[in-house]
């Protein structure tokens, strides 16, 4: 009976030991399946065939993560040398009538003092945010999904000869702990991401989680303390963009600035008088492709005195046709 009783204890505490063990790993899945949050990807567009004198725009995208989104702070650094920017529009979320309807948006254009020759001396900082506290609308979601268009930089591509056949990056860029950041939320808490890792647009692993700002590298691991009543997160992973611009040799034939299929007729050389006295918004239609049929004589020089020289003499018949 001895044998017996301490048998049946021996196989109590072992049920009862298992039923600790057991309750322990639930709740350890269950605290990771609740408190793990997915990590956010944002990217920049990597755009090709961008053309010398046009007018562009370049996306920047929720790629992947959580949801549900209340407000971003993102900042991008701009080769202000390669690209004019001319605005910024705001995506989808912000439409009125929308699925979303974000109530604020809004972009500022500011300089980056620093000694880096590497990094851009021009960022625009784009904020968004679901719902102000005005009491009179609510936004219809804040439910962002992936594949989403938070905003377009609108930028106008330089004509500089320095340039030519070259990829102008444009990356995010961290001023201070606030820069790049997305207020969210999931099932379990509401959260600040902030950066994880940062990829140039080749793919390249560029993070460092200690520096100086201004960075394109992410922020820094002080930033986790001084944010840190916001409950900051590593939690997005940044990849940077930037436009391939053609080369001016590819064209076949130049010529035709109007681009009506008839190279050297009288509208082309009204065109480029118009561009002589009115500057460059003559060229309406597409203006990077008409501005490079301008350059008659082919030497990565568009809009020159020479080329004018030149289309004027074809479209009166003296020079053959080249
Ligand atoms: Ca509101
Ligand atoms: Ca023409
Ligand atoms: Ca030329």
């Amino acid at each position: 009976m001895c044998f017996d009783f301490m048998n049946m204890a021996g196989k109590r505490n072992f049920r009862a030991m298992a039923f600790i063990w057991a309750s322990a790993v639930f709740i350890l899945v269950s605290a990771a399946a609740t408190y793990g949050h997915e990590p956010f990807e944002m990217r920049i567009e990597d755009r090709h065939g961008g053309t010398q004198g046009s007018y562009d725009s370049i996306s920047v995208t929720k790629v992947s993560g959580p949801d549900d989104i209340y407000s971003f702070d993102l900042t991008v650094g701009v080769n202000a040398e390669a690209l004019t920017v001319y605005g910024v529009s705001p995506g989808e979320l912000f439409s009125m009538p929308g699925a979303y309807e974000w109530e604020y948006f809004n972009f500022r254009l500011h300089s980056i003092y620093h000694n880096d020759a590497s990094l851009p001396v021009q960022a625009v900082r784009v904020r968004g945010i679901s719902d102000l506290n005005d009491g009179a609308h609510q936004p219809v979601a804040t439910t962002v999904p992936d594949g989403t268009v938070l905003f377009y930089i609108n930028v106008q591509v330089t004509l500089s000869i320095d340039y030519e056949c070259l990829y102008v990056p444009v990356d995010f860029i961290w001023t201070d702990c606030r820069s790049n950041v997305i207020k969210a939320s999931d099932t379990a808490e509401e959260f600040l991401a902030i950066s994880d890792h940062i990829f140039d647009h080749l793919g390249n692993d560029i993070t460092s989680p200690t520096g100086t700002f201004p960075s394109a590298y992410g922020a820094f691991d002080e930033c986790l303390d001084s944010l840190s009543g916001s409950n900051p997160q590593r939690l997005i992973d940044f990849y940077g963009g930037g436009i391939d611009l053609v080369c001016w040799g590819k064209l076949l034939f130049s010529g035709d600035p109007n681009l009506n299929d008839m190279y050297y007729d009288i509208g082309d050389i009204i065109l480029f008088d118009n561009y002589f006295m009115y500057g460059m918004g003559v060229f309406t239609f597409v203006p990077g492709l008409q501005i490079e049929q301008t350059d008659m004589d082919n030497d990565g020089r568009p809009l020159t005195v020479k080329d004018y020289w030149l289309l004027m003499r074809h479209v009166e018949g003296i020079l053959t046709p080249f």
